[in-house]
């Protein structure tokens, strides 16, 4: 491999390579390089000859690094004799059963030590709190190191894929899953932090950019929810690019099923998405009764119109946002009333006068005249006997029409900033790249009424722990055998039966209401029947006792759904003369059969990562650890059999190929046949693996070892080829 370029210049390359050193040896708290101490390092004592300015470069460095193993030696509670212990690791846990598991997790969580592994998946319980973990000096900790070295932790696992991009050069995805409010929407930007931080490009800016990506599109897609004040109302995959050399290039998101029935009603003690109260906050100017969150309001707008311009949005691009988010406020406000003549002595004159400025508000917002605005949400067309006829809408179908159409504004305002921000962050297209994705969806949500949103984010959290089952148990278990390779089968609960009753057609559920909802006599009475008299399996009931409703046994959990306003949200339809022409589509119908689909399709090329969080209280309570509810999550996620499959499993299958340079030399080309893989896996000193047909199947802690050394015969050419090349002197 050739050196990179950011390796060139002699200075630069003795930085690196000397940090590269230092945080070998500083792996290792107790040992506590002294300069002298690393000086006497051989590849250093090669390297530096008597150049004073490295010595010098060596001493800060050094004391840089011991200043932070102390610091955190205080703050994050390190065993004192290692810098891990065998209980980071559930698989290391001599007795396997749920008491003993979670009596672990419990004791861990008070000592606020809230990551724990599980083989290679990382379990992360909410701490409710601010941890000191987080800083960069943490960042520095994790890099590049073994994941026995320190103790769990999200900058291991964003380390871990990382370090297999850059090394296989292999795409990969992080896949962060969990209830609702049990921390998936933080870890995910703790990640992003963490890779930003090994991605150091030169370019300050572009790192500054990737950071405000999710603040950016959090404050359009997040709301308060009764479970969680900054809920993720929408799914998101955020892929972060980066050069062959593992520098950061840019990023990419993708968002799917945005909860856009919020924008015009909320459940009770609800909110709208955060960012209409950040404008009410400012440029509305209204005086809100709340002073101190009105403040607050008013510094997350500031913080907001920073990721704009730091992200790069021009100033008329970002004006004509808040230009749809006014019009889609003052829209929201027009009442109707009926012109009919029993109803006249009804009319309000300040109400309607009121209207009317609204109405004329949002069509000036919208650049478009108030008549048409007006005409378009008062009256409809109909073409009968190949005549137009205008007809006028009744008050109900107006108000619906209005409804409508701040959705539908709303949807497209969101998508269009997720593709304002991945053509603004990713200049370079052309450059050949890999990334590392993040899927951060909206959590699996049980309120008191649940409608047709909840069904909505539930399936999708159905379609995630469906693949975690297919890569973690099924895909496991086929491969053993195909292999040749004796592993007892490990049971797990599949969850396969549930999607099928949604997903398949056309009796599946969701094809059943996309099918009734082009009715137009459909009624919610009609949608249950039709439920009820053709889904018939364990997963789904109606109760006796509470009309127009369903029951569904999730993998999380039983749901009892409201079918109230299925129809309606199912059509989404937009009336066709309104502002924003849109065909008559079913929701169910080209989300989730295409889009969630083409999502994990996605995933499914990358090597996953999976990160399983956990709320340990409904309370949102620091250091409180209910031992019910951390079980269930535990059982329904899964990870009990994780436990046991990641203990006797062999998670990891490699093409030899990848290492050969750490028993051949470069020149010498070795074909990849088994006497090879045998020949590399001594070399390497490596035992208990086990060889399958075509595939070296080995334990997750092989492949750091494997690629640990591996960097290390690299970094060796890479300093042989500066000799060679004279940049040493
Ligand atoms: P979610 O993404 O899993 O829910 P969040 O990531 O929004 O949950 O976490 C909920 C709240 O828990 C946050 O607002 C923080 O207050 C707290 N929290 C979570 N992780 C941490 C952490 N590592 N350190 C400190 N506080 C944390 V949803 O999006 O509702 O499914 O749809
Ligand atoms: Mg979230």
């Amino acid at each position: 491999r050739n050196p990179s370029p950011t390796l060139r210049h002699p200075e630069h390359w003795c930085r690196s390579f000397s940090h590269f050193i230092a945080q070998c040896l500083i792996k290792d708290f107790e040992t506590r390089p002294s300069v002298t101490h690393l000086l006497e390092h051989p590849f250093i004592k090669q390297a530096h000859g008597k150049d004073t300015s490295l010595r010098q470069q060596l001493s800060v460095l050094i004391r840089e690094q011991q200043d932070v193993g102390n610091r955190i030696k205080t703050r994050y509670i390190l065993p004192t004799t290692q810098t891990s212990c065998p209980d980071d690791d559930l698989v290391n846990l001599e007795v396997l059963d749920e008491e003993t598991i979670i009596a672990h997790l419990q004791r861990r969580y008070q000592e606020l030590q809230i990551y724990t592994y599980v083989g290679d998946i990382l379990i992360a319980l909410n701490p409710f709190q601010t941890l000191n973990i987080y800083s960069p000096q943490f960042s520095k900790l994790y890099h590049g190191m073994k994941r026995s070295t320190n103790p769990p932790h999200i900058f291991a696992t964003a380390d871990a894929a990382y370090q297999s991009m850059v090394t296989l050069s292999k795409d990969q995805c992080i896949i962060i899953s969990g209830e609702s409010g049990a921390g998936k929407t933080e870890s995910a930007h703790l990640i992003v932090q963490h890779l930003t931080f090994l991605g150091k490009a030169n370019n300050r800016t572009l790192r500054e950019k990737i950071l405000q990506v999710n603040p950016l599109v959090e404050a359009f897609g997040n709301a308060c929810t009764a479970i969680n004040d900054n809920s993720s109302r929408f799914g998101k995959y955020l892929e972060m690019k980066f050069t062959p050399t593992g520098a950061v290039m840019g990023a990419k998101i993708s968002e799917y099923l945005l909860e856009k029935s919020r924008v015009i009603k909320q459940a009770t003690g609800e909110k709208n998405f955060h960012i209409f109260y950040y404008i009410y906050a400012v440029l509305i100017k209204m005086l809100m009764q709340d002073i101190i969150s009105s403040k607050l309001y008013k510094e997350q707008f500031d913080a907001i119109q920073d990721c704009f311009r730091i992200i790069g949005f021009t100033e008329e691009e970002v004006n004509s946002v808040y230009r749809i988010l006014s019009a889609i406020l003052n829209t929201g406000n027009i009442e109707f009333t009926s012109t009919s003549s029993q109803h006249q002595s009804d009319k309000n004159p300040f109400l309607m006068f009121f209207c009317v400025y609204l109405l004329c508000s949002a069509a000036a917002l919208l650049s478009i005249g108030s008549e048409e605005l007006q005409e378009a949400l008062t009256s409809h067309c109909v073409v009968t006997r190949g005549e137009t006829i205008i007809r006028t809408n009744t008050v109900d179908k107006a108000t619906d029409v209005r409804d409508a159409m701040s959705k539908a504004l709303y949807g497209r305002l969101f998508s269009w900033i997720v593709n304002r921000i991945n053509a603004l962050m990713c200049s370079d297209g052309q450059i050949i790249g890999m990334n590392v994705g993040i899927l951060d969806i909206f959590g699996f949500e049980n309120f008191k009424k649940n409608s047709f949103e909840q069904l909505c984010i539930n399936i999708a959290n159905e379609q995630i722990q469906f693949y975690f089952n297919q890569h973690i148990f099924a895909l496991e278990q086929i491969e053993y055998q195909s292999e040749g390779v004796d592993a007892s089968l490990v049971e797990y609960e599949d969850n396969r039966p549930i999607l099928d009753m949604f997903l398949q057609k056309p009796m599946g559920l969701l094809s059943l209401l996309d099918e009734e909802s082009r009715f137009p006599q459909a009624t919610d009475q009609t949608l249950v029947d039709k439920f009820q008299d053709n889904l018939r399996n364990k997963y789904f009931w109606t109760p006796k006792r509470v009309e127009l409703c369903f029951g569904i046994q999730h993998y999380a959990g039983k749901v009892l759904y409201n079918v109230g306003g299925f129809l309606e949200k199912n059509r989404d339809t937009l009336p066709a003369d309104i502002v924003v022409h849109d065909a008559s589509v079913c929701v169910c119908v080209c989300l989730f059969q295409y889009s969630l689909m083409d999502l994990l399709s996605k995933m499914v090329v990358g090597t996953p990562h999976f990160v399983r969080c956990i709320k340990p209280n409904d309370d949102r309570q620091a250091l409180r650890f209910n031992k019910e509810r951390v079980m269930v999550q535990l059982r329904y996620t899964g990870i009990l059999e994780t436990v046991s499959i990641r203990r006797q499993g062999y998670s990891h299958r490699i093409l030899i190929e990848e290492y050969y340079y750490l028993a051949f030399r470069a020149h010498q080309m070795p074909e990849g046949s088994r006497e090879n893989a045998i020949i590399i896996l001594q070399k390497a000193k490596l035992d208990n693996w086990v060889l399958g047909k075509t595939k070296v199947f080995l334990k997750y802690y092989h492949v750091e070892q494997l690629n640990l050394m591996l960097r290390e015969v690299i970094a060796r050419v890479v300093l042989m080829q500066a000799y060679t090349k004279g940049w040493l002197g």
